[in-house]
């Protein structure tokens, strides 16, 4: 398929999705969710990739959030439309076998955020801003921020974000657990592929089990996500890679995973 608004990189595994509108900060139209919710499920289908990078294209935004010129003419209905598809976009990011890693560039806001809340970490650069002005605007996140934000960094701090709507420094949102980590803006996609590299390297089924017992883990009660964690640990032992990367271990050699 054929993207407009998107630029997609391949190399050893890693595939980088790059958020193309500059000129309006990256800003999240309908066409920008339909692309990414496209490309990320094509990508998770694709053998070949092992881990993907979001970022955003120039050197200003990730995303300054969701189009407000977009949004600001259309009805209720489809706001409703508009707010499903961002959720399935989010939950897809959730429920890919792939990890998707988040490097914030610039500011990242409303749906921004909330697009970065949904990967499976975020780094950022030292100069990125993050926020949640859409009490400002009249509404409030839309595409799950108040429940992924609320589950990262605890109820009074989301709220303290949520509802004053002010931006904070990267430094700020490191603090809170926001951003794992901050590196100067010339670093921070080598650093995001490093980490790429790392995880490309380890068993993709395990891989994909660790993303999948933590992702819904977290809507478990701790004996329930337990059950669910030894259920994946015990199918894990009937696939290949864990004989491979046992065996490697056993015979001292760099393991050769399949991915089966
Ligand atoms: N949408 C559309 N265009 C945007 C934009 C946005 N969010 N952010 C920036 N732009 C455009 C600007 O209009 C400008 O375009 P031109 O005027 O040149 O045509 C261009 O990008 C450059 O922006 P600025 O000239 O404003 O740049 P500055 O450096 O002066 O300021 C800024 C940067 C990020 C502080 C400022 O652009 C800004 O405040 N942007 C808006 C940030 C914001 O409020 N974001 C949150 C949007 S609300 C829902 C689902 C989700 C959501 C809501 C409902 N459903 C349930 C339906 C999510 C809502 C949001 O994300």
């Amino acid at each position: 398929m054929e993207f407009k608004n998107l630029l997609i990189e391949s190399c050893d595994g890693i595939t980088t999705v790059t958020i193309n509108r500059p000129q309006a900060l990256n800003a999240l139209n309908s066409d920008v969710v339909r692309e990414l919710e496209c490309a990320l499920y094509e990508l998770d289908l694709d053998a070949a990739v092992k881990v993907v990078i979001l970022t955003g294209a120039g050197e200003k935004a990730f995303v300054a959030g969701a189009d407000i010129k977009e949004m600001a003419e259309i009805s209720s209905f489809e706001a409703h439309d508009f707010a499903r598809k961002g959720q399935r976009l989010m939950l897809l990011i959730n429920k890919m076998r792939k990890p998707v890693i988040a490097a914030v560039n610039g500011y990242a806001l409303g749906g921004g955020l909330e697009l970065a809340l949904a990967c499976d970490f975020i780094y950022a650069s030292e100069k990125a801003k993050f926020g949640f002005p859409e009490v400002g605007l009249g509404v409030i996140p839309g595409f799950g921020g108040t429940q992924n934000l609320a589950r990262l960094i605890g109820p009074n701090r989301a709220n303290e974000l949520v509802l004053s709507g002010r931006i904070i420094t990267a430094a700020k949102a490191c603090e809170w657990g926001i951003v794992n980590e901050l590196f100067p803006p010339e670093e921070l996609m080598a650093k995001a592929l490093g980490t790429a590299r790392e995880i490309a390297a380890k068993g993709p089924l395990g891989v994909a089990y660790a993303k999948d017992a933590i992702v819904n883990g977290l809507s478990m009660t701790k004996e329930d996500g337990f059950r669910y964690e030894a259920s994946l640990f015990g199918v894990l032992f009937a696939t290949g890679d864990q004989r491979e990367g046992m065996g490697a271990f056993v015979e001292k050699r760099t393991a050769d995973f399949k991915g089966k």
